[in-house]
């Protein structure tokens, strides 16, 4: 029975479960650039273009290799714009009499190919996608009888199951399981990263480049220049360099920050690895040989390691485990709109312009940009959690809901009530003083809690921590903030809420 075979921009493997069992004669391979996916969200110029252009080039590939493919440019005139759409012509226009596909990364396309047997009245299969290295089932069980479900024991069982840094007798590499407390070091005064990798770009890219720049340059983002790697090769070539050159200092620097340094020791590789040219356990073997082969020290090998066999697995468990309610939570009731700094517009805040501009020039930011400044301005001002996380689903080139959801609405926002963390990640001015040298250029003191030149960060964290003391009070992982708040006079107390509601004005009126 020949099959149509789609295939979704975030499906780019030769392993995908939906290309397995492929019959050359008969089957059709589908992948379509669409209007509606560009556009539900305004993605980022550059995360359009690299969705496009790898979505080009693993079709040239597969084309390469005698597989027929159905490829459906944006500008095509019988381009429908959504998949529903697609998917209906192209079954109508080949005569195909069945559909196989791999489960999307969000369960709003899920739902629609639920959809889909009923209305195209041939048989759909929707296969797992075995890229990941827990299955839902085995999430599912992981979280049977208990009470919370915390990352750093679902990671233990990982590294068990996939025997990663595991010593014969089955103690973990090193005696420990987690080498965090080695991993928090602030920047060193200078401190510059090793240059990045670049890519030429192809003919194909170039092409896209042009039509990503007429059809979605209204979109926040620059789309030049662009450097992203689009081909499985590339992307491979990215995280060699990553190990040699970086890796060694990923753990040491790991919370840092530091002005025009976008990546520092991070390996930029998490939109190669949700697109598919990149495979989880590839990664991790490497990074553990780097150790294995003295190259890189394990707090780093083990701090990176955790991030894609703990952290990324366990935050897709949590949102398929939890969705369609998970994505209905708002545990703090926030409603405040977002200001229009996220979109670039002047702050004096130059931690959030900091990270607004290397996301606006990047589609990237690091992960304590996303966690300690942009999402923890968002928590401590009440942000509504659907603005934020929209803002996060289209500005960042490795965002899709799977791993943004839970990501911006767990970890960042707390609006899950403490699935993902167990304590909210708040924090004052103090905490982004100590881990950057942002607050040098900052028109703002990190040191003045009240006044025009106290850091916006420092009343909004105490304000935010009253606002929800009936939430946080009792919590066992926060035992000196509030004995620290008790002990302030009233006055000073009444003084920080009040600047506190001047700030939150002053974001309002665009002024902050
Ligand atoms: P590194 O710091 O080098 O880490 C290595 C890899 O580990 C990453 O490439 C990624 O695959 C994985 N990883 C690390 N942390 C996480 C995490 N918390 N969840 C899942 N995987 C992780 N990551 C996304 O891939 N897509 C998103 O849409 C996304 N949204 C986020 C939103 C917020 C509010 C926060 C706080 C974090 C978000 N993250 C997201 C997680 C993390 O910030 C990024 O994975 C990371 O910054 C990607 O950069 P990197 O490749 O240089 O990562
Ligand atoms: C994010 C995105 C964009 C911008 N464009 C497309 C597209 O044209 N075609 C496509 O197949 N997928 C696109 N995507 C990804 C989807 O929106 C969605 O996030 C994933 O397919 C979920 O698995
Ligand atoms: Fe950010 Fe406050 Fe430092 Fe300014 S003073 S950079 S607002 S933390």
């Amino acid at each position: 029975m020949a099959a149509l075979r789609l295939i979704l921009a975030d499906q780019l493997s030769e392993s995908i479960a939906s290309l397995q069992g492929l019959d050359k004669d008969q089957d059709t391979v589908l992948l379509c650039e669409l209007m509606e996916e560009a556009t539900y969200v305004h993605h980022h110029p550059k995360k359009i273009a690299f969705l496009f252009s790898a979505m080009r080039h693993f079709t040239a590939g597969l084309e390469a290799t005698g597989v027929r493919v159905r490829y459906v440019k944006l500008d095509d005139p019988a381009n429908t714009g959504s998949f529903t759409g697609e998917v209906q012509r192209a079954v109508k226009e080949l005569k195909l009499s069945r559909l196989i596909v791999t489960e999307p990364g969000e369960y709003r396309i899920l739902q629609m190919m639920q959809g889909w047997q009923a209305a195209l009245g041939i048989p759909v299969e929707i296969l797992p996608d075995t890229r990941f290295l827990a299955s839902h089932a085995e999430f599912a069980a992981w979280t049977k009888g208990k009470k919370q479900l915390r990352m750093e024991f679902f990671y233990r069982d990982m590294r068990k199951k996939h025997a990663i840094l595991m010593e014969p007798d089955g103690k973990p590499t090193g005696g420990e399981w987690n080498y965090d407390k080695e991993n928090r070091k602030p920047p060193k005064a200078g401190m510059k990263s090793p240059p990045r990798i670049s890519h030429k770009k192809s003919a194909i890219t170039k092409e896209v480049l042009a039509l990503v720049k007429e059809r979605f340059s209204h979109h926040f983002g620059m789309l030049e220049p662009f450097h992203y790697a689009v081909t499985r090769e590339e992307a491979l070539m990215e995280l060699e360099h990553f190990i040699t050159h970086l890796l060694p200092n990923f753990g040491d620097y790991q919370d840092a920050m530091v002005t025009g340094e976008p990546y520092l020791y991070h390996s930029f590789i998490s939109s190669y690895l949700n697109a598919g040219l990149l495979l989880p356990l590839e990664i991790c073997e490497k990074a553990e040989t780097a150790y294995r082969a003295g190259s890189a020290p394990l707090n780093a090998v083990e701090g990176f390691i955790r991030q894609i066999l703990g952290w990324r697995e366990y935050i897709r468990g949590i949102y398929w485990h939890f969705m369609p309610e998970y994505s209905e939570r708002n545990s703090l009731n926030t409603t405040r709109p977002l200001p229009d700094f996220y979109w670039g517009a002047p702050t004096d805040m130059f931690c959030v312009a900091e990270a607004v501009r290397h996301t606006r020039d990047h589609a990237y930011s690091h992960h304590i940009q996303r966690l300690m400044i942009t999402g923890n301005f968002a928590l401590l001002a009440g942000l509504d959690v659907k603005a934020v996380q929209e803002w996060y689903l289209a500005v960042y080139s490795d965002a899709y809901e799977w791993v943004e959801m839970p990501n911006t609405l767990g970890m960042s926002l707390f609006g899950d009530g403490g699935i993902v963390a167990s304590k909210p990640y708040a924090a004052s001015g103090k905490y982004i003083h100590r881990m950057s040298n942002y607050c040098e250029k900052c028109n703002y003191d990190p040191d003045e809690m009240t006044g025009e030149k106290a850091c916006p960060f420092n009343a909004l964290y105490w304000d935010f921590l009253v606002r929800h003391e009936d939430k946080f009070r009792g919590n066992q992982r926060m035992p000196y903030v509030f004995s620290t708040w008790d002990k302030f006079a009233p006055e000073k107390q009444k003084s920080i809420r009040a600047q506190a509601i001047t700030t939150l004005r002053k974001m309002s009126g665009g002024t902050l």
